[in-house]
């Protein structure tokens, strides 16, 4: 009865629903090779935004030849799948009002030229094909990502003890 009330309530709840917006954000091989981790995953912290899931994987080339298939007939294809089957990299779930379209100001523009300083592209990288982070680019395909990226129930639901210092309803 009271999970069906607190469901009911998160339906009509604009802040709540607000919250639940989710975003796919991926460091690619270079900020893992380049020892940038923690700093990019401290900036998303310290946003206030809420971390549901995180791994550290090898991808495999399907798996990343799914993810970009948009990209598929671009020349800088093949490219790209190399670079980013070239080590390691963090996918992440992060939550919170507006994270699609805040994560990608944070991220910076693609090419790292025209980002500006205080982005993470802008501070950290120079130049596209090595452009440090992934971020989803709409609500629609964060859901697509996070579905190719993670099962359910590695997607973790728990509460931030700092939900009402970082929103105010
Ligand atoms: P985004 O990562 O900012 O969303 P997209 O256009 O979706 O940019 O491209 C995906 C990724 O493909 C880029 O982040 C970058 O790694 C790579 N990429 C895009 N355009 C080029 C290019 O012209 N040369 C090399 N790599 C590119
Ligand atoms: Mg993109």
């Amino acid at each position: 009865m009271i999970c069906s009330l607190l469901a009911l309530f998160s339906l009509f709840s604009p802040a709540m629903a607000a919250a639940r917006e989710r975003t796919f954000l991926m460091l690619k091989p270079d900020a893992v090779q380049r020892g940038l981790v923690g700093k990019i995953i401290q900036r998303f912290e310290e946003k206030g935004f809420k971390l549901v899931a995180m791994k550290y994987m090898w991808a495999s080339e399907e798996l990343l030849k799914q993810h970009y298939a948009d990209l598929a007939t671009y020349p800088f294809f093949p490219s790209l799948i190399k670079y980013m089957n070239s080590g390691p990299v963090v996918p992440m779930v992060w939550e919170g009002q507006n994270v699609v379209k805040t994560g990608r100001v944070m991220l910076g523009t693609t090419n790292p030229v025209d980002s500006a300083p205080g982005t993470i592209r802008g501070d950290y990288c120079i130049q596209t094909g090595r452009n440090i982070i992934h971020g989803s680019d709409a609500v629609e395909s964060a859901q697509k990502e996070i579905a190719l990226w993670f099962k359910p129930e590695e997607l973790v639901a728990w509460q931030s003890a700092a939900n009402s210092w970082v929103y105010e309803d």
